[in-house]
């Protein structure tokens, strides 16, 4: 017997069989938090109370995998939109970070506070996630730029994910931004990542992967390469945000690392795509920030589709450059901005993010032997979830067979 059965649905299941993996007049059933079932209804092997302890019947409603939003830097202290406001009344960059905005704001802010504190002023983000139809999400660390508060933020990320019940996965990001205690000395800052503060949040059990800022006003190459080093030491999966703002190369060099994802890419040249397609690297496509910084400079799309690389889809969640807590709003944006088409950009928010997270076995599909993560959804059509432009919000949403939120219209 099944802990529950669902019916009366259509199934978006993203395998890669037909269009969005549809299945209409579907039906998913749940047992000990995996999926036991995920097909046609008339593949049920007898009458829906005979297979389940709960028959939920949902009313013609869409079921999809729970979303991934695989690249958030979701936990921070302070705020940034005094920052906002100031730059559209006419303030200039240097004047904002004499004012003490910019990111080494956002540093004070999470040195001066607790784990609690972090927990506090995060969960509410996560949570609108979570209501918007995310199952799983990445947050990365990068804001305290020294042990402690590096940790703080990994725990933090730990902590959330005990309390909302949502999939967290944590990312050292030691290479974000330059501390200012290392202003002179940025072989200093890179050796303490590399030597302390990577391992010992790996021996605390801490970290999922390892990320840099691989750009002009973040990281070199050979720092990167650095830190990449003693990750593969440790066999910590690699991550990077390349080529967002110029071109580093440092997609390739991920790629050669055999890195889950680069991320951003809006400056990526061939070679370095043909190298992600060799090393099965996914490109994960943040359009928030490139709205929010008024970009027009656009990820080649085109050439991600001619070499087969997967396109996953991610909110970049921070203050400085992307304050956007909407998953189905991010896909929104791959669409509308990117040209994805929604099928491509639903995707980028499922499978292709489980494989930019390394749980393709896990999650991103609607298939019987993965976790029980999906969200239920009042519309006609796959493609409304990136048609609107925010407003949409899934009914139910299940991780690990366990409803995370429910509305009931
Ligand atoms: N790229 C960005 O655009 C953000 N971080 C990163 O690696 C900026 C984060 C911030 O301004 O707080
Ligand atoms: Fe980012």
């Amino acid at each position: 017997m099944w802990d529950a059965l669902f019916i009366d649905c259509h199934l978006a299941a993203m395998t890669e069989d037909a269009p969005y993996g549809g299945v209409r007049d579907g039906a998913l059933g749940v047992e000990g938090g995996h999926i036991a079932y995920a097909g046609p209804a008339s593949g049920l092997v007898g009458p829906p109370e005979k297979l389940a302890k709960r028959v939920e019947r949902l009313a013609g409603a869409w079921m999809t995998p729970g979303l991934i939003d695989c690249h958030t830097h979701l936990v921070f202290a302070g705020e940034r939109a005094r920052e906002f406001e100031m730059r559209l009344n006419g303030a200039r960059y240097d004047e904002i970070a004499r004012a003490g905005g910019g990111i080494l704001s956002t540093v004070k802010a999470v040195r001066a506070a607790i784990v609690d504190d972090l927990v506090a002023a995060s969960r509410p983000r996560l949570e609108a996630m979570i209501r918007g139809g995310a199952t799983t999400v990445e947050i990365k660390s990068g804001y305290g730029l020294d042990l402690e508060s590096e940790l703080k933020m990994l725990e933090a990320a730990t902590k959330l994910g005990e309390i909302t019940g949502a999939r967290i996965l944590r990312t050292l990001l030691g290479l974000h931004a330059l501390p200012p205690e290392f202003k002179n000395d940025r072989a200093g800052y890179v050796r303490l990542v590399c030597e302390k503060i990577l391992p010992e949040a790996k021996r605390r059990g801490l970290v999922d992967a390892v990320d840099a800022f691989c750009e002009g006003i973040g990281f070199s190459r050979e720092e990167v390469r650095t830190v990449f080093d003693a990750a593969r030491g440790l066999g910590v999966p690699i991550k990077l945000h390349a080529e967002q703002l110029s071109d580093l190369g440092g997609a390739g060099l991920a790629a050669s690392f055999g890195a889950l994802s680069a991320d951003h890419l809006e400056y990526v040249e061939e070679p370095d795509i043909e190298k992600m397609a060799a090393n099965d690297t996914v490109a994960v496509l943040l359009p928030g920030a490139f709205y929010f910084l008024g970009e027009t400079k656009k990820p080649p799309v085109d050439l991600f589709r001619k070499h087969k690389v997967k396109m996953a889809v991610a909110g970049d969640l921070n203050p400085g450059t992307s304050p956007l807590a909407s998953p189905t709003l991010a896909m929104n944006m791959a669409s509308t901005l990117f040209g994805l088409t929604p099928e491509e950009a639903l995707a980028g928010m499922t499978r292709n993010a489980a494989a930019a997270l390394g749980l393709s076995d896990e999650i991103g599909t609607l298939e019987a032997g993965k976790s029980a993560d999906f969200a239920v959804w009042r519309i006609a059509e796959p493609a409304e979830l990136a048609y609107w432009i925010g407003g949409l919000a899934p009914e139910r949403v299940y991780a690990r067979g366990k409803e995370l939120h429910r509305v009931e219209y």
